[in-house]
């Protein structure tokens, strides 16, 4: 095999298929199949790809693990919908440190969105392969291509469902939790099954140029790599762009991208720029100005709800106890610097203040709840309950607050009550609270 050129047809032994036939499918490929010859870049070839693969299998796995860490942070209800037998086994989020989910999806919307600009600079390397011809040329090829097509496939729907999840309320006809979360084990299998075949070539790839060297060539010394592999141009055209050109546009692009999308979590000057970060932006300043996931208008709240008539209902303990505002601020009050951490990845820590949940508790009659399930004025929509373990309701810097950063919590931010527990997702940071059921051990 080694004294056979490249281009030439393959043998019987390559195919593990009768060879007769498959030399017929290999030279008639199909009117819209280009050519090998099509794909001109100089800059194609296995060292380029390695250099792309290595970036992402460190990268790929840290976004995996913290989403499937931010799958398990959620609890057990009631999101992510049905995931069947791909259900994680759960252990409790804990309370401290109240920046571990803050951290967790952080990294894993901040790297997944830097990602995208790699993956895709990575899938225009190989694209040769897809339309290789013939398609196959052997049982375990056709395995490998198989198992590839899982892997590009389930890359880009994570990366498509997750950046419309960041940038637009729910647009699909599916539970983005679940879908996302299937295609996440798609992934994981596929990639489990990609690395060790490539890891042997990645690592002779890696070894064929040097990359110190690589940064310093410039435009006029940039030919294509002088090794045996069908990603090398079979006729290359002159280059465009020199090696560490495109080194530097994919990773400026992900800086870029990183910038954009990061901005709400660093905050000052940066959240101004921040194009990618959110969704809404809160005009003014003030203790109150940070991001905004619902304003109170979008979430349909009224004058009259949030106004002298307002209760906070607490049941549990065979009773049901009222409390107005004043009743609420006459309470002990407790203040607690935490972070609001969305799922779509921002976060902002402010200073909040008002009243422990586990006192609720108490005053409901259930000083050891195994759960709380905390509703909100709000009527429609998906966040208008969400449920709280255990250790989340009895957490000392738990809190029912009324306050932030010293003044009245806005409207937008939940006035009259809210709450805010550490570590937890900021989804299950109800607003707008108007109960809370306490349920019994
Ligand atoms: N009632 C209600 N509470 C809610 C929401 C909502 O839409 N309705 N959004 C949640 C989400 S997804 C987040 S990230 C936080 C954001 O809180 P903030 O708008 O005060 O920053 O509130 C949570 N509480
Ligand atoms: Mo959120």
């Amino acid at each position: 095999m080694a004294d056979r050129g490249r281009h030439d047809l393959p043998t019987e032994q390559d195919y593990g298929f009768p060879a007769g036939l498959w030399r017929r499918v290999g030279r008639r490929r199909p009117p819209g199949v280009p050519s090998e010859r099509a794909w001109r870049s100089p800059l194609r070839g296995p060292w380029l790809t390695a250099v792309l693969g290595s970036v992402l299998l460190v990268g790929l796995p840290v976004v995996v693990v913290t989403g499937l860490l931010s799958y398990i942070a959620y609890g057990a209800a009631p999101r992510p919908g049905d995931v069947g037998f791909l259900h994680l086994p759960f252990f409790d989020w804990p309370t401290s440190p109240s920046w571990s989910y803050r951290l967790s999806q952080g990294l894993h919307v901040g790297l997944g969105l830097m990602l995208v600009p790699v993956v895709l600079a990575k899938l225009w390397s190989v694209i040769p392969r897809l339309f290789a011809w013939p398609p196959v040329r052997s049982v375990a090829q056709l395995l490998e291509r198989l198992s590839l097509g899982l892997l590009v496939g389930s890359i880009l729907f994570e990366l498509a469902t997750g950046v419309l999840n960041i940038q637009y309320d729910y647009v699909f006809g599916f539970s983005f939790y679940t879908a996302h979360y299937w295609g996440a084990w798609v992934f994981t299998f596929a990639f489990l099954v990609h690395v060790p075949i490539k890891l042997p070539v990645m690592r002779r790839s890696l070894r064929s140029r040097s990359l110190r060297t690589e940064l310093r060539t410039p435009l006029a010394a940039t030919v294509p790599e002088s090794v045996e592999s069908d990603l090398v141009a079979v006729d290359p055209a002159p280059a465009t762009l020199s090696r560490r050109g495109a080194l530097a546009v994919v990773g400026g692009g992900a800086l870029l991208v990183g910038l954009a999308s990061t901005g709400e979590t660093i905050g000052g000057f940066m959240r101004r720029v921040s194009v990618l970060s959110v969704r809404g932006r809160v005009p003014g300043g003030g203790p109150n100005d940070f991001q905004v996931n619902r304003t109170a208008v979008s979430a349909r709240i009224t004058d009259e709800q949030v106004g002298d008539g307002w209760r906070l209902t607490l049941t549990g303990g065979g009773l049901v106890v009222e409390l107005n505002r004043a009743e609420l601020l006459a309470m002990e009050q407790h203040t607690a610097v935490l972070p609001i951490a969305c799922v779509e990845g921002w976060s902002s820590t402010q200073t909040w203040t008002g009243v422990r949940l586990r006192d609720l508790a108490g005053l409901a009659k259930v000083p050891a709840p195994r759960a709380a399930v905390v509703t909100s004025l709000e009527i429609k929509g998906s966040f208008n309950r969400a449920p709280l373990q255990s250790h989340q309701v009895l957490a000392g810097d738990s809190l029912l607050a009324l306050k932030v950063n010293g003044t009245e919590l806005s409207r937008d931010h939940g006035y009259p009550a809210r709450v805010i527990v550490p570590a937890l997702p900021g989804v299950h940071n109800t607003k707008w609270v108007t109960s809370i059921a306490f349920v019994g051990a």
